[in-house]
């Protein structure tokens, strides 16, 4: 006799089914990949955890003496920082004087995959700038152009509560987009849209089951 309580009930009932990726145009040579990392979130938090363990988050200091709201990490073999000398990448850690830890094997790959969706082929990134936002914090318009190689793409991978990303143009005064980055979306950015002003508004309050009352993007970069 069978005594399944759930024969003939549909499989989602018993295991939820995974998010389908999508691919989204939002620039001339850059793609968002919607939920592209969900099989693998769990692994990707625990990679950050452990990272944090030994290069913890920290606010950073801009040249001009402002502490930025987002606290950050690295990892890989350059870190990008800022301190009042100026905005640079460095092999070591400022806080704690050791090299940054290691970019593990999953987010490299993950990396890898995402930019060769996006049509960069070669890429291998070299440094992954770790941002944490609590409620409130934010990143004001800016360029990323401490990188040597700005013919390589970035890739961003957010985790946590959703954030508006503000993509600019190539002149600061020109009128952002605003797009929706939500827990779980790759955003690979390349080619002309590589130096494009960019930047994220103050987080809304929220709570995410995962990551709490917080949002967390990584990109990858090739810094030197
Ligand atoms: C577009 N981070 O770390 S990720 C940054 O969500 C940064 O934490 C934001 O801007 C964040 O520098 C946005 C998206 C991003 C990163 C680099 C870019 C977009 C970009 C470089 C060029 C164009
Ligand atoms: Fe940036």
């Amino acid at each position: 006799m069978n005594l399944d309580l759930f024969e003939g009930l549909p499989d989602e009932t018993e295991k939820a089914e995974p998010e389908k990726t999508s691919i989204e145009k939002i620039g001339e040579q850059s793609v968002v990949l919607r939920q592209f990392t969900s099989a693998m979130q769990h692994d990707l938090i625990t990679a950050i955890d452990q990272i944090a363990a030994h290069a913890p988050f920290r606010q950073m200091v801009t040249p001009g003496g402002y502490r930025m709201s987002a606290a950050m990490t690295n990892c890989g073999t350059l870190g990008w920082v800022t301190d009042r000398h100026g905005y640079r990448y460095q092999p070591l850690d400022p806080l704690t004087g050791k090299p940054w830890p290691a970019m593990p094997v999953i987010f490299k790959t993950l990396a890898v995959q995402a930019a060769s969706l996006a049509g960069f082929n070669d890429f291998q990134p070299d440094a992954c700038l770790i941002n944490e936002y609590a409620i409130g914090a934010k990143m004001s318009l800016h360029q990323d152009k401490n990188e040597k190689d700005l013919s390589q793409p970035v890739v961003s991978v957010s985790l946590g509560i959703a954030a508006t990303f503000l993509f600019g143009g190539l002149q600061r005064q020109d009128k952002p987009q605003k797009i929706l980055l939500q827990h779980g979306d790759v955003v690979v950015w390349g080619g002309i849209d590589r130096l494009r002003y960019h930047g994220i508004l103050a987080l809304k309050a929220s709570c995410h089951p995962l990551l709490g009352e917080r949002r967390i993007n990584f990109t990858f970069r090739c810094a030197g």
